[in-house]
């Protein structure tokens, strides 16, 4: 497998209650590196256009409002096959469903309030990337 990058955000309910390092130490533990990390308060447009692809969703507004509600952390992740090895150490999108020791099930607190963003795929990781950072912000 090859070595990849994925892009993160730590969201509002997890910032609020002060889980970016242990969230931050997840990734670390299974072998994955910050190679760019920031902290920003989207404003409600970011949000919508980072999440247009779920324009159509039901919970689209709300996710909206969610995501521009408070400091997210923005981070780009990098490692062996870092976009797939995320979605596992990440979880299922509802908390109630994902498996035990993930981020979601252990800081999760609903299936809009869970904690974690994970791009999908390699080709989404590329475009989620360049909407947080330069390549100067980046480094290995
Ligand atoms: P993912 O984050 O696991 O990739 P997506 O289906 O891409 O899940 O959804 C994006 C985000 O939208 C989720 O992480 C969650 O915050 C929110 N979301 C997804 N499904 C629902 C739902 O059924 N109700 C409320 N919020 C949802
Ligand atoms: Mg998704």
């Amino acid at each position: 497998m090859a070595i990849q990058r994925t892009l993160s955000i730590i969201k509002p309910d997890a910032t609020e209650r002060n889980l970016t390092g242990s969230i931050n130490a997840r990734f670390e533990q299974a072998g994955l590196r910050i190679i760019a990390q920031k902290r920003l308060h989207l404003t409600r447009a970011q949000a919508e256009k980072f999440y247009e692809v779920h324009k159509d969703k039901a919970f689209y507004d709300s996710l909206c409002e969610y995501m521009s509600s408070g400091p997210v952390v923005a981070q780009v992740l990098c490692g062996e096959d870092a976009v797939a090895q995320n979605r596992k150490i990440m979880g299922a999108t509802n908390p109630a469903n994902a498996e035990i020791g993930t981020i979601r099930r252990d800081f999760g607190q609903s299936i809009e309030h869970n904690a974690v963003h994970g791009s999908d795929s390699p080709e989404n990781a590329q475009i989620e990337i360049s909407f947080f950072f330069s390549q100067l912000e980046i480094v290995e």
